[in-house]
């Protein structure tokens, strides 16, 4: 389902599953009876019959869960439930039917099929038929919830209801104090009943785990990258040793700006951290919309991309009310208005495909364009994370967004694109090697279209005016880049910090709150401006943790963009600073991305790594060398300021002290 699936992750969107499916025909082929270890089956035997068996069983699964995600109610979370039971029970009896051939001849394919089927789910369930019941339920019900969080306020005629996407255009465009903490703990008050559910889902995923020979489901998770765990993690904590001097740098920008515009007393919160609800982002992830306040230079190369997406609605609204002759009403306003919506994302979608196609890459299918959800649905609650869904293995690829005309979700597009094409160019593979190389290759793709959409390939497609060519231009483009790329490293990584600690029990749940804000201070810089103690449950207002999808993929992806970026403009033949280079249009490029897609997951990533860039290791290299003219320009900014913070008192983090200055 939705992207990566398949492996170990599970999705994103609906989350459980994870899988991926086939290309035969849909579900009536599943074996009826399950799946009984036949004797006389040799290993490879034994890996062919399961990807055959996960190719039938697939598309049912999926079609359930894109129904609980687009049609949220009791049915179709029952429905969901269901099915993702019956495909946990059967993944566990693979695994156990795996375990005979411990030590047998096969080939190196099925050895490493065989390492990944126990991955396969980011949900090990326990054994125990009652509990993985329980589990697959629990599971549904917490991403039901999230789709249709609602925050409603006053009484009576004043009643007030907002969800998620409403409250988000308030973080994006006022600049009220206090309209925005409204916003910011109104939807955090959606997370307050999933905390029992949470709580338990962790007990049960740990005793998956441990069944499955791994301490608790966080281990479990830090198995999947080719390499020892424990090393996994130090891994992450070099990375981001490598750019937290940069983050450091954008946060005392930020931080200075954020008091000049709310001042000294409201800018910040404690010893330099930086208010939650100010940050233009519920989870301070992206501070790409705080451009009016943190824009380097005024007026120098207009980067204003939402403003030129909200022109091109307003022209397709006008177009779909002239069509409605003079003095239309209410309703033929308001059905022009939504077929305006539909239009315009329908064209930023077909923008990002552009994109795709010029590298060599085939148009999306018809069908993606019949089935895909473009625009939130008036009639019922969906889930509006975006996500990207490989149906069956076979062509069925679609995405569900709540495309508004903005910035962050026309690159978004870009990004669940970049899921859909790796899944297309893998689906020729056995169903077990269907995946990213890790999921943070997955994560990965799409972004690295996004840093190829250079402010002269935005003028070439008519989006931005005609770009100055002057240092100021260049740090203003740096700058919106920062915004989206940098302000994200530290969140990448707090998630599962956060997580890790709760599947190993480190932060029991009488800690869970605190433990969060704990980690945001430490690596983030933020906080939020009133209290928030344990009768809340904030990890609950971001997507992944009801969604189950493991973080630190994110994090990943944010330095592999990077290096494949770098990688694909060297392939096409680009000298000069990394930040001018586009590859749009370069066959070349598209030939070389398109080779490490179609790998899958079929080898250690260091090798598909080492064939698209020729090294072996993650590395921030890149975004360094990338961001050297910010970084020296925010060095410059904030000389003589004091910058950093004090995360305060003991963080219950794994490695090193709170940044501080
Ligand atoms: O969840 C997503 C995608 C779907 S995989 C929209 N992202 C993370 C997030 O929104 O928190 C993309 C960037 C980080
Ligand atoms: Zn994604």
């Amino acid at each position: 389902m939705k992207h990566r699936h398949l492996l170990l992750s599970l999705a994103i969107g609906a989350s459980l599953l994870s899988l991926s499916a086939c290309r035969k025909e849909p579900a009536a082929e599943a074996p009826a009876a399950p799946a009984a270890a036949r004797s006389g089956e040799t290993a490879d035997q034994f890996v062919a019959r399961v990807n055959d068996e996960i190719r039938a069983m697939y598309p049912e699964i999926s079609a359930a869960q894109w129904l609980s995600s687009t049609y949220i109610n009791d049915d179709s979370q029952l429905v969901a439930a269901k099915a993702n039971e019956r495909w946990l029970a059967r993944l566990n009896e693979w695994i156990e039917q795996a375990r005979a051939f411990e030590g047998q001849p096969m080939s190196e394919d099925s050895k490493r099929a065989i390492g990944l089927l126990k991955l396969m789910s980011a949900m090990p369930a326990p054994r125990d038929p009652a509990k993985l019941e329980e589990l697959a339920r629990i599971a549904a019900r917490l991403e039901g919830a999230y789709g249709a969080g609602t925050y409603c306020k006053g009484e009576g005629a004043q009643r007030q209801c907002r969800q998620l996407g409403e409250l988000e255009d308030v973080l994006r465009s006022s600049r009220d104090y206090e309209a925005q903490l409204d916003a910011w703990a109104g939807w955090h008050s959606i997370a307050v009943p999933m905390r029992q559910d949470y709580q338990r889902f962790v007990e049960l995923v740990n005793e998956g785990a441990r069944e499955l020979g791994y301490a608790d489901a966080g281990a479990m998770w830090r198995s999947a990258y080719d390499m020892d765990p424990d090393a996994f993690a130090a891994e992450t904590d070099r990375l981001w040793e490598q750019v937290r001097p940069l983050y450091e740098q954008l946060h005392c920008y930020a931080r200075e700006k954020l008091k000049q515009t709310y001042g000294v007393e409201k800018g910040q919160v404690g010893e330099g951290l930086l208010p939650a609800h100010l940050m233009g982002n519920m989870w301070q992830q992206d501070w790409g919309n705080l451009w009016d306040i943190l824009q380097p230079y005024r007026g120098a190369g207009s980067l204003d991309i939402t403003g030129a997406l909200e022109r091109q609605y307003q022209q397709n609204l006008g177009a779909a009310l002239h069509q409605r002759g003079p003095n239309p009403g209410p309703r033929a306003r308001f059905e022009a208005e939504r077929e305006a919506q539909l239009l315009t994302a329908r064209q930023m979608t077909e923008r990002a495909q552009d994109f795709y196609v010029s590298l060599g890459m085939p148009k999306l299918p018809s069908s993606y364009w019949e089935k895909s959800q473009f625009i939130k649905p008036l009639d019922r609650d969906v889930v509006c994370h975006a996500s990207a869904w490989d149906m069956d293995m076979a062509g069925d690829v679609r995405t569900k967004m709540c495309i508004k005309p903005n910035e962050e979700d026309f690159t978004t597009i870009y990004h669940e694109l970049g899921h859909l094409y790796y899944d297309l160019a893998y689906n020729p593979l056995p169903p077990l090697f269907q995946n990213g190389a890790n999921d943070g290759f997955h994560e990965a793709i799409g972004d690295t279209i996004v840093l190829a959409m250079t402010p002269k390939y935005l003028e070439s497609i008519g989006l931005v005016q005609a770009q100055s060519q002057s240092r100021e231009a260049l740090i203003n483009a740096q700058m919106r880049m920062a915004l989206a790329k940098v302000a994200f490293l530290p969140f990448g990584l707090m998630i599962d910090r956060w997580r890790w600690g709760v599947f190993d029990g480190s932060i029991p749940p009488d800690r869970y709150n605190q433990a969060w804000w704990e980690l945001k201070a430490r690596y983030q810089g933020v906080a939020p401006v009133q209290p928030r103690g344990e009768e809340f449950f904030d990890p609950g207002a971001k997507y992944h943790v009801p969604g189950n999808t493991p973080y630190t993929r994110y994090f990943l992806a944010h330095l592999l963009q990077f290096q494949f970026y770098k990688s694909l403009c060297q392939a096409a033949g680009h000298t000069g600073p990394l930040y001018e280079c586009t590859f749009y249009g370069n066959a070349e490029a598209g030939r070389r991305f398109q080779a490490m897609l179609q790998k899958g997951a079929s080898q250690p990533w260091q090798a598909t790594l080492k064939e698209l860039t020729g090294s072996e290791q993650i590395d921030a290299g890149a975004v360094l060398e990338y961001f050297a003219p910010l970084q020296e320009w925010l060095q410059q900014q904030n000389q003589g300021k004091s910058c950093g913070w004090q995360a305060g008192p003991a963080s219950p983090a794994r490695d090193g002290d709170a940044p501080e200055a």
